[in-house]
């Protein structure tokens, strides 16, 4: 298997915690996409993933799988050990729920962000940008950092009792949250506190230690 993707980039970073909590890097090599550089824009890689993003899994018989959450149902069907998507239909139900959740409220308005009201990739590759709707998908990220952070005041997980899908989205919201220097606010302490604390699962340390501020994702 052959996985595209941009090192830094908080959303191949789903992917690849989720390889590394399934022990399945052995079983995938990695082709760079330079974000930086638009390759992700050009027809050569359009061809393989319609929405221009990375990543992008290519299985061994050229089947091209996008989408973070679509990737890790792949990697989760092949072994269901440790199980990342549910193991039982409500528990399957619930990290879907979350996992959408993360995704829509906090990782995407995050990147809207970054891509509309920052500098983001660069002049080259931000051909449109929309400074207010950037403005307010950060505030929407905001306002989802406290909402995870009453969650995670209740349960250890975002989903249910275990590491889901749905905790790597979040965890990947978080480092991009870190990449654009947007602070977890001083009131969501539990959310706060709960990254720290998955910053140490080897799975998320070494994707962590990729990325700093400097290397900006996209
Ligand atoms: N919905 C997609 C998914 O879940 O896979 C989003 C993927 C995505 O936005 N990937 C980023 C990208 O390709 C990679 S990174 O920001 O994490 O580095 N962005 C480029 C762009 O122009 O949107």
């Amino acid at each position: 298997m052959k996985i595209y993707d941009f090192p830094v980039g908080p959303y191949p970073a789903r992917v690849r915690i989720a390889l590394a909590e399934k022990k399945l890097q052995s079983r995938v090599s990695f082709a760079l996409v330079d974000l930086r550089k638009g390759q992700h824009k050009q027809v050569e890689f359009l061809a393989k993933n319609y929405s221009g993003t990375v990543p992008v899994l290519e299985l061994d018989d050229g089947t091209l799988i996008a989408e973070c959450t679509a990737i890790t149902e792949y990697l989760d069907a092949l072994d269901g050990n440790p199980s990342l998507t549910g193991r039982t239909p409500r528990e399957k139900g619930l990290i879907h729920m979350m996992n959408k959740r993360a995704e829509i409220e906090l990782l995407d308005a995050i990147s809207v962000y970054f891509h509309h009201a920052t500098s983001g990739l660069g002049p080259d590759v931000e051909i449109y940008q929309n400074q207010e709707w950037g403005l307010r998908q950060r505030d929407k990220a905001i306002r989802a950092m406290a909402y995870f952070d009453g969650i995670l005041q209740r349960q250890p997980f975002v989903a249910c009792d275990y590491f889901s899908m749905a905790d790597i989205t979040v965890i990947a919201g978080l480092i991009f949250a870190e990449l654009v220097k947007l602070a977890v606010p001083s009131e969501c302490g539990t959310l706060a506190a709960w990254f720290a604390e998955m910053k140490q699962r080897p799975s998320v340390r070494d994707r962590v230690a990729m990325s700093k501020p400097a290397a900006a994702g996209g």
